[in-house]
């Protein structure tokens, strides 16, 4: 309940003049975009991205530039709402889809920003983080994060694509966002933690706490075929509600990453799922299945390896339709928990 604030045009042209020559502006006629009623008004706008369409101008990618020329090859999802190159699929998730092609490799950098990847297509990648070489298969979920050395490498003999998600427009905003080089790293010769170390949820390492504390990161890899079977358990034998898990640090329960987090879901075939509201904005990747999501009122088919978007507060309501359909949802609830002002509200 407030009244009409002040436009710049009412100001006199000299006065207007004056504060631009000094480099000063007045708050009034803009206090309502950057401090809008009860709610925030996003600048980004739901969006389907079909696998169908990212797919060939990829592989086409592959022909145009060698990977020595791209360092990664990556078509990047553009937020329609921003535009034209805009490195943002929504305020804080940048996603890409990157193809390397069978004996080439991407070499090894770090960086301040996180990433995490979901493999879409293709058999034999791989990605060494701090010297553990981590199998890529369809639907695994693959952690890079910020300050830890990975590259990229491929033993297959098809091309292999997979999504990268990270908190780069995030880190590109605070003006933090950089990258050291390095030669391909040398992996251990061993399975990643997750075949070793975090075999089974529940079971981690017994430490000695003075001179072994456990890992920031213990867990890289989360191989889809457990959360597959994690996920129809949970449907089979959990309540009627939402069917989604947490990818979560086995060693103290946290997000998977520090500001990016990480759900696997499961839509039974024909029924309605409509989430609480929430102040994080989302990244739906389609692992398998078909069928349409409802993001604020418009509705937006997808079928599997698809990637839609979604503002914060969307109201969603997702349908799957012939057979159960499986998704995972990137969102940003992580760096809002941080920041003391995550919230959920009911549809
Ligand atoms: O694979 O390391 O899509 O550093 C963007 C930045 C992928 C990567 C991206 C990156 C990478």
């Amino acid at each position: 309940m407030s009244a009409q604030l002040g436009t710049l045009e009412e100001l006199p042209q000299d006065y207007r003049d004056a504060m631009s020559q000094i480099a000063v502006a007045p708050l009034w006629p803009q206090m309502r975009k950057v401090l809008p009623h009860d709610a925030p008004m996003p600048v980004t706008q739901a969006h389907c991205w079909a696998f169908s369409d990212i797919r060939p101008l990829l592989l086409r990618a592959g022909e145009l530039t060698p990977v020595e020329k791209a360092e990664r090859r990556v078509l990047f999802l553009v937020d329609p709402g921003r535009g034209a190159g805009a490195m943002q699929a929504t305020s804080t998730i940048y996603v890409g889809m990157q193809l390397l092609l069978p004996g080439e490799t991407a070499p090894a950098h770090k960086h301040t920003p996180s990433a995490a990847r979901i493999v879409v297509e293709g058999e034999g990648g791989y990605t060494v983080v701090d010297g553990d070489r981590l199998p890529m298969e369809a639907g695994d979920l693959i952690l890079t994060p910020g300050g830890c050395w990975h590259d990229h490498g491929h033993c297959g003999s098809k091309p292999v694509i997979w999504l990268d998600a990270l908190d780069l427009p995030l880190f590109y905003y605070l003006e933090a966002s950089y990258a050291v080089e390095a030669p391909l790293q040398t992996p251990r010769n061993r399975p990643d933690p997750s075949e070793v170390e975090y075999r089974a949820a529940g079971l981690a390492p017994a430490r000695r706490r003075d001179i072994a504390p456990a890992p920031s990161y213990p867990m890289m890899r989360f191989p889809w075929k457990r959360t597959e079977q994690a996920l129809r358990e949970y449907a089979r034998h959990g309540d009627s509600g939402i069917v989604e898990l947490d990818y979560i640090n086995p060693e103290t329960g946290a997000s998977c990453l520090p500001t990016l987090g990480f759900t696997a879901m499961m839509l039974r075939q024909g029924k309605s799922v409509k989430p609480v509201r929430k102040s994080a904005s989302a990244v739906f990747h389609v692992i398998a299945g078909k069928g349409h999501s409802t993001i604020n009122g418009k509705r937006h088919d997808w079928s599997a390896k698809d990637v839609i978007s979604a503002p914060v507060f969307a109201a969603i309501d997702h349908v799957a339709e012939g057979d159960d359909a499986f998704l995972i949802r990137i969102h940003d609830a992580p760096l809002q928990e941080k920041l003391g002002f995550y919230e959920e509200r009911s549809q």
